[in-house]
């Protein structure tokens, strides 16, 4: 999907438009399921261009692991690391909308200039009092999205009275702090952070009542991809094995709503989307 197909999609995500698939590419020594495997710029722009081959809509570019336990990395590793894919895959002409997965409006802003469309803030713009405020002024899309503390401890013990409600609440304030500072409220979207500061029953509440954040009104995305909740309820453990699990977990949350997956294995996802859409419309 180019970025003018996606700006053209914000004005009808589901349930008129279809499900977009975003593909992760984790340009990283260290991500949970991907580390290490796209150490080199021309080895992650050929990795986005298969994900495109398969399906995908956007990807989703990323210079930091957020895993659990994970430390910040600094703005300068976080540009050297995805400032360069992005200009690769912009000078090769990738028919994709680019997003960069960074708290940080210093490399929010290396990614705009390289090329990119959407910021993925896992902070929801809490981290960098800059990062909506550049969000505004470049007219750019942004991803908001909740997490109970931060990557460093946020699983030490994560308590919610009612996650659902927690989560639908912080993410309406969250986006009307962006529309405060001047993002357009249709350039939003927003994302319960699976697996960020909840237990798996947090997770799965979450995605059994999707349709009550689907229902903020605007595209909801969501992250289950190899998650290491599936694992818990799987026995599966090693990540990369994580495909079923994955895939009821994507079926389960575009059938209540989402708008937006992001996976790792695009090819298998895109085809449970196109499912899952065919359903729902009565429409092979
Ligand atoms: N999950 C991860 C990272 N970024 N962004 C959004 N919007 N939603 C998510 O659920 C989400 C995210 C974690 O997954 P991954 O990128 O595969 O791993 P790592 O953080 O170890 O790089």
């Amino acid at each position: 999907m180019t970025p003018s197909q996606f700006d053209a999609w914000l004005l009808s995500p589901p349930p008129l438009g279809r499900p977009l698939v975003m593909g992760v590419l984790n340009v990283t020594p260290d991500s949970f399921s991907d580390g290490g495997r796209f150490d080199s710029a021309e080895r992650a722009a050929a990795r986005a261009e298969e994900m495109v081959a398969e399906g995908a809509d956007l990807i989703d570019v990323g210079g930091e692991s957020t895993r659990p336990g994970s430390q910040p990395v600094p703005a300068e590793v976080q540009i050297n690391r995805v400032v360069p894919v992005i200009a690769a895959l912009r000078k090769q002409g990738a028919p994709v909308t680019l997003s960069v997965d960074t708290t940080r409006s210093a490399v929010a802003e290396a990614a705009l200039d390289a090329g990119a469309d959407i910021i993925n803030d896992i902070t929801a713009g809490r981290d960098d009092p800059g990062l909506l405020p550049l969000v505004a002024r470049r007219r750019a899309a942004v991803i908001l999205m909740h997490m109970q503390g931060t990557p460093a401890t946020m699983q030490d013990d994560p308590r919610y009275v009612d996650v659902t409600r927690e989560v639908a609440e912080f993410l309406r304030q969250r986006a009307r702090a962006a529309v405060a500072e001047g993002v357009e409220e249709r350039r939003v979207l927003l994302d319960p952070g699976i697996g960020f500061g909840k237990t798996t029953n947090h997770n799965l509440e979450l995605l059994r009542r999707m349709t009550d954040l689907a229902a903020l009104g605007r595209p909801v995305v969501v992250g289950t991809s190899r998650k290491g909740f599936i694992g818990k309820v799987t026995g599966v453990t090693d990540p990369a094995e994580r495909l079923f699990g994955t895939a009821a977990t994507v079926a389960c949350a575009l059938a209540n709503g989402a708008a937006v997956v992001r996976v790792h294995d695009v090819g298998p996802m895109s085809q449970v989307a196109r499912m899952v859409r065919a359903i729902q419309t009565g429409r092979g």
